[in-house]
């Protein structure tokens, strides 16, 4: 069936590097069929949409037009380009039965395999197929019709995640010239005492330094945190890796899911019971993808300031009445909630939210909760402190420096790091009457500008989300 036409179309290239980032795209990609009804399972219908439910789907976003089938039935075409240096990851991908939906020429990789080491991905082996994607991308962008944004997929603790992505970003960067097309980054960062790679502090801190160059924004992951969500809010075991690509998937979704559908005026939706419960359930610690605590006290013996929320966006979907959803939102940052502290006075309005009727595939009615929060900067930290042990040492630095990669390079990634997340530690002491007078009359005129900056804004989703993702702090 063709898809209904539908205002703007703004498209989104989607890039997944590594086999961590492959892995968690592609069960980003399936949730995206399965929610447009588009059949990746059915080898005589592969590809084709078969709207099951009235909920307008804006396929465009997401998806190409493809060629037509001898029935005359479209073929729809994840906008993705594939890429790794490890050819035998990739064909587990592409070898699913999903993964023939994928362009054939923007599947992009080759065997040198990156050793792990950044360097060598972004150097020796990398510019290669930096171009074939920037190729690729340029096709892309001929395709559509208003790009909005490139979106990267990948680990940051690999080699080829690490150093083909911000290869493959500066390329961009360099291309799109000050396009107004947003780069976001759906990150896996290294989880604290679970690296199998020796050289991983190295690769994060190099990969974290050109995020912080290139994109605009950044959502991060981390394997022991969705292990913690699997194990604490859904009783399983040990879950396997394909369910925590599960939930970076259904994170991934419900951010974009306000982009792929139009919400419906006339909806007789079924009032639902909403209570504190809900709210909980997103500020809880176990539902966090990334292990920092959004709501730590704070602690003046480690020199951990007391963790704030700088500006967040609730994504929800299924049936939810927009009271209801104001009502939940409210009582979580009101004034004397149990979480109220750690929403800065000087930021009105601090969440923001959009509701898509359409829900998920698998969890139906649901909430993606999104936040810039300031404790992100103790990941920062821990990052930079096993760099330090690394390169205290020595260790392994010989590795990058011989595929090309300056001694300074890398240091400086190290101190970029500690730079976000001072930035960050600075915005959680600030106090919170507004220009206090402790502050200094050069803080007082940051403050300022920084209110300015807030009060400039509709309060919509998409401002607040530009906000809460200024560039340099994720
Ligand atoms: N969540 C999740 N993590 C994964 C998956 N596959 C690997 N990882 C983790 O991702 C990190 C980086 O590994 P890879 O993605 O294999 O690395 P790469 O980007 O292919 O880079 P290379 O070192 O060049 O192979 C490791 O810490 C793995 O534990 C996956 O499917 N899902
Ligand atoms: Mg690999």
């Amino acid at each position: 069936m063709e898809a209904p036409e539908l205002t703007s179309k703004q498209e989104i290239i989607n890039i997944q590097i590594g086999k961590a980032g492959n892995a968690m795209a592609h069960e980003f990609w399936r949730d995206l069929c399965d929610e447009h009804d588009i059949h990746w399972n059915s080898e005589d219908t592969k590809g084709q949409y078969h709207p099951q439910d009235d909920f307008p789907d804006h396929l465009h976003v997401f998806f190409n037009e493809g060629s037509r089938g001898r029935d005359n039935a479209m073929r729809w075409v994840p906008r993705s380009i594939l890429m790794d240096l490890n050819m035998a990851d990739l064909s587990a991908i592409t070898q699913d039965p999903l993964g023939d939906l994928y362009r054939p020429e923007n599947i992009i990789g080759n065997d040198e395999g990156s050793g792990n080491c950044y360097a060598k991905a972004y150097h020796t082996d990398g510019p290669e197929l930096a171009d074939q994607c920037l190729e690729m991308v340029r096709k892309e962008i001929e395709r559509c019709n208003c790009l909005q944004g490139i979106q990267f997929v990948h680990s940051v603790s690999g080699g080829t995640g690490s150093g083909l992505t911000g290869l493959v970003m500066r390329v961009l960067r360099d291309y799109l010239d000050g396009d107004k097309v947003i780069m976001q980054n759906f990150s896996l960062l290294p989880s604290k005492g679970q690296s199998d790679m020796l050289v991983e502090p190295y690769n994060a801190s190099l990969s974290l330094a050109d995020i912080i160059n290139y994109s605009d924004q950044c959502f991060v992951f981390d394997n022991s945190a969705l292990t913690d969500i699997c194990q604490k809010s859904l009783r399983m075991d040990v879950p396997k890796m394909a369910k925590l690509n599960n939930i970076i998937a259904l994170c991934m979704s419900g951010i974009s899911s306000g982009l792929r559908f139009t919400g419906r005026l006339n909806v007789d939706l079924r009032k639902l019971h909403v209570n504190l419960d809900l709210a909980q359930q997103m500020m809880s610690k176990e539902n966090i993808t990334c292990k920092v605590d959004p709501q730590h006290p704070g602690s003046q013996q480690e020199g951990v300031p007391m963790a704030r929320f700088l500006a967040s966006w609730a994504a929800w979907r299924g049936k939810w009445q927009t009271s209801d959803v104001d009502q939940i939102i409210h009582d979580i940052w009101k004034e004397r909630s149990r979480y109220d502290k750690f929403f800065p006075d000087w930021i009105p309005n601090p969440i923001g939210s959009n509701i898509c009727e359409a829900p998920h595939c698998d969890v139906k009615d649901s909430v993606v909760f999104v936040t810039n929060n300031t404790a992100v900067a103790n990941k920062l930290k821990e990052v930079r402190q096993s760099w330090d042990l690394m390169y205290k040492a020595q260790s392994y630095i010989h590795v990058f420096t011989n595929e090309g990669l300056d001694r300074d390079e890398l240091k400086s990634s190290a101190d970029n790091m500690l730079d976000v997340a001072d930035e960050y530690d600075h915005f959680a002491l600030h106090p919170d009457k507004i220009l206090g007078f402790n502050d200094s009359p050069h803080e007082q005129a940051e403050i300022e500008q920084e209110l300015l900056r807030f009060q400039n804004m509709d309060g919509s989703d998409k401002e607040v989300m530009r906000l809460g993702s200024r560039r340099g702090a994720y």
